[in-house]
């Protein structure tokens, strides 16, 4: 038997969960000689996920020998929960899927053992479409979780949703009860999210083109940040021309989840604020997760990184002016 060790990015959503659970699953159906070691940092959103395997802490796995490394959802070495682990795996035996692009420190992965699709809206969507075309068996299990991991990328399909997207939803193997639930989840608020739009307040902060925008709620509220994935929430909390920069902050008892959105024009690298807040993403649209926090700690963490790309672009500015005299 040889192992093979499963890896994603650090604070892991539902497109990592899934897509490592779907490739756990396939592995070990067409590999008879493979056992999976799924090396992800538990998260509140696993039990969202059907039939999800076990999971090591990379405390649990260090002892094992791994024979190979997969890793999904992320191309960022410092992204990655068990780098460490990673890193023992000889480079040609380790592989990749992903669609994020724009990575500052690559993982060192040959060529050949890469699939990146960055136009994908979700690395489940990869995932499906390579089922869909080579004809695989999908159980209604598997084709679940990689719905809930394109639906999680995608904001419940308001964004970066492409004909293909639509095109590999259409053709997973979904119960009608599956399918139609979620066409009604995606256009109608429920009472909870009428009640959580309502809740949305914005934020004074002493900067110029950001604004803020804040949901605090308790601790068991677990379902709130999937809940925050509809169109009207996204309109109320969306960039303008005034304020390029949009920051919704979505408070959970003390752990903080950061969404940074912004105007295509607007040149203040939001996607680096994120990444300095544990997240990442996109570069108009990205993510930061501070847990075990405090509001004002997070409002000074958000507003620090962002006078901080503003200094980098002023700079840029005065030093392309120099070069130009
Ligand atoms: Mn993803």
């Amino acid at each position: 038997m040889k192992n093979v060790g499963i890896f994603t990015h650090k604070g892991c959503d539902l497109d990592a969960l899934c897509s490592t659970e779907t490739m756990a699953e396939i592995l070990e159906t067409y590999y008879s000689n493979l056992k999976v070691v799924p090396i992800i940092e538990s998260s509140y959103l696993d039990e969202k996920v059907k039939g999800n395997r076990k999971h090591f802490s990379i405390e649990e796995a260090k002892n094992i020998h791994l024979d190979y490394a997969l890793v999904c959802d992320t191309n960022e070495y410092d992204r990655v929960y068990g780098i460490e682990l990673f890193e023992q795996v000889p480079v040609e035996k380790r592989y990749l899927i992903d669609h994020h692009t724009g990575n500052r420190v690559e993982l060192e992965v040959p060529d050949n053992n890469k699939l990146i699709d960055s136009k994908a809206a979700a690395t489940c969507q990869i995932i499906a479409e390579k089922l869909l075309e080579k004809e695989l068996d999908i159980p209604s299990n598997m084709a679940y979780n990689l719905y809930i991991g394109i639906a999680s990328d995608t904001s419940e399909f308001n964004y970066n949703v492409t004909d293909k997207t639509v095109e590999t939803i259409l053709s997973l193997p979904l119960t009608s009860e599956e399918k139609q639930n979620a066409i009604i989840s995606m256009v109608k608020l429920t009472l909870k999210q009428e009640y959580l739009l309502s809740k949305i307040e914005p934020v004074s902060v002493p900067v110029e083109g950001l604004k803020v925008y804040k949901l605090l709620e308790p601790e068991n509220s677990k379902d709130t940040s999937l809940l925050v994935n509809h169109n009207d929430f996204h309109k109320k909390v969306a960039p303008t021309k005034e304020n390029p920069v949009s920051c919704f902050i979505i408070g959970i008892g003390n752990d903080y989840i950061i969404k940074f959105k912004k105007l295509g024009e607007c040149p203040i690298n939001i996607l680096e604020i994120a990444t300095e807040c544990n997240g990442g993403g996109h570069e108009t649209m990205c993510v930061g997760r501070l847990y075990n926090d405090t509001f004002e700690n997070v409002i000074a963490k958000v507003l620090s990184e962002y006078e901080a790309e503003k200094e980098k672009i002023s700079l840029k500015e005065e030093l392309s002016h120099k070069i130009q005299k």
